[in-house]
């Protein structure tokens, strides 16, 4: 089960989740500062305020990846540390940072992959609309272009935007993650802001830039939980509002029929201009894949009417999601198939688990997260032979992080972090990766 030659290897992180010193060196606090600072809102009262202590620790880190062979590194950059209020002055100790950690990752023979929005927008910004204001475009082109200028000599791979459909769900519909809004008639003006940012972004990159630029876009399939038309129907609406609001702009253009009814009222007249520029060509796709969900319709929730009924004898991660390698296949298919194939990394994949305790002498057993990974890896072999343009691989996450509002609760690491004393110890699943990568996954 050879993967081609020059298949990409790596693991991947985001700044807020893993860096600690939030306001380090002159750096901007961000709306996850704040919201994590908010009582309340986040599990166990957790913040960010230390995490994996990584802004300090960074050598380190970069010697664990090296220990796992890490051909490629996905991280994040905060935008709040290389502008403090969001536009205007930039803080040069913030890029040097970012600076240092590069070129570290390429003498140790590692691609860096780095990510522009990682969910931490500059507080300063939130305080003038944030997403909501349809200047965010430009404020994000201009970041972008800072950071374009300074590393782009060095970082080969860039994306926009991380998920950009769980900043719209989580930070302005449910509110569980910030800026905590919920807001159905924000929802849509938020997506087309975060779609007209990543296009100007795209375009300063055009300009400025020599290598490659994408998009990293969460999916789960859907799939109806009966043959009732009711529960069919909902399967559509929940496919077009969580797979399709990101895509369709992007790759074709267009907001699809589906989705404009969902919203009904909470849909604003958009600017048929926008489309073009959200359409900007990309070189790749990164796609985070975690679980599917089966729907049953609910037709009393908006704007996803839909049920997640638990699957009997299937197996479900800490986060509640559902282990199914399969749709990890059929969301590969289905992109190739509605979207011209275009090239593909898979940016984010992996499991959150209750892991045993570091044994004596310094090891985790985590075979869960091993089956979880040896699973999904399988699948990408076949999508592979049935033509899928897949280039390369990140697991989620080096490191066990801060969970967002799940806090330190969930532990997603191929190394585990003792927060008491930032201990790392590699897990029995990051001595599994490290085979895996060594092989280029002869061994699965
Ligand atoms: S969508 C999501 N994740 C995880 C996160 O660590 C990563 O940064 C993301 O790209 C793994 O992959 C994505 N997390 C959603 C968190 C929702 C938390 C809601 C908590 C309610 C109490
Ligand atoms: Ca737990």
């Amino acid at each position: 089960m050879a993967f081609p030659d020059g298949f990409l290897w790596g693991a991947a992180t985001a700044a807020y989740q893993i860096e600690g010193s939030p306001l380090a060196d002159g750096a901007g606090a961000s709306i996850w500062h704040r919201f994590c600072h908010t009582p309340g809102l986040v599990h166990g009262g957790d913040t960010g305020d230390v995490a994996c202590d990584h802004y300090r620790r960074w050598p380190e880190d970069i010697a664990l990846m090296r220990r796992l062979g890490l051909q490629s590194y996905r991280f994040s950059i905060a935008w709040g540390r290389v502008l403090p209020q969001g536009t205007g002055t930039a803080n040069s100790a913030g890029l040097d940072f970012y600076e240092r950690l590069v070129d570290q990752l390429l003498e140790a023979g590692i691609a860096p992959n780095a990510t522009l929005y990682h969910w931490d927008l500059p507080a300063a910004l939130d305080d003038r609309g944030g997403w909501l204001n349809r200047d965010s475009a430009d404020w994000f082109a201009e970041y972008a272009d800072l950071v374009f200028r300074r590393l782009d000599g060095r970082v080969k791979m860039w994306t926009t935007l991380n998920e950009p459909w769980v900043v719209m769900d989580g930070g302005y519909l449910s509110g569980a993650l910030a800026p905590g809004h919920r807001n159905l008639f924000e929802a849509p003006i938020v997506a087309h802001n975060l779609l007209r940012a990543h296009g100007k972004a795209v375009q300063a990159y055009r300009a400025s830039g020599a290598h490659r630029i994408g998009l990293v876009v969460n999916l789960e399939p859907k799939y109806p939980a009966s043959d009732a038309p009711q529960d069919r129907v909902a399967t559509r609406r929940a496919h077009a509002y969580m797979n399709r609001h990101f895509m369709d702009p992007v790759f074709r253009g267009r907001y699809d029929a589906v989705l404009v009814r969902m919203f009904g009222a909470a849909w604003p007249a958009f600017p048929a201009s926008d489309l073009d520029l959200i359409r900007t060509p990309i070189d790749f796709l990164g796609i985070n894949y975690y679980t599917r969900n089966v729907v049953r319709d609910d037709a009393g929730r908006f704007p996803l009417p839909v049920e997640r009924p638990v699957q009997r004898g299937a197996t479900y991660t800490e986060t509640g999601w559902e282990v199914f390698p399969q749709g990890l296949l059929d969301t590969l298919n289905w992109v190739r198939t509605r979207y011209g194939n275009p090239p593909v990394y898979i940016t984010e994949n992996g499991a959150a688990f209750d892991d045993p305790p570091v044994a004596q002498g310094g090891a985790v057993h985590d075979a869960l997260r091993t089956d979880y990974l040896r699973q999904h890896l399988r699948v990408l072999h076949r999508a592979i032979a049935e033509g899928c343009d897949l280039r390369g691989y990140y697991a989620w996450s080096l490191l066990d992080n801060l969970e967002w509002a799940h806090g330190y609760s969930k532990r997603f690491g191929l190394v585990h972090v003792d927060y008491r004393n930032q201990r790392r110890t590699l897990k029995d699943s990051g001595a599994w990766y490290a085979r895996v990568i060594a092989s280029n996954g002869q061994c699965l």
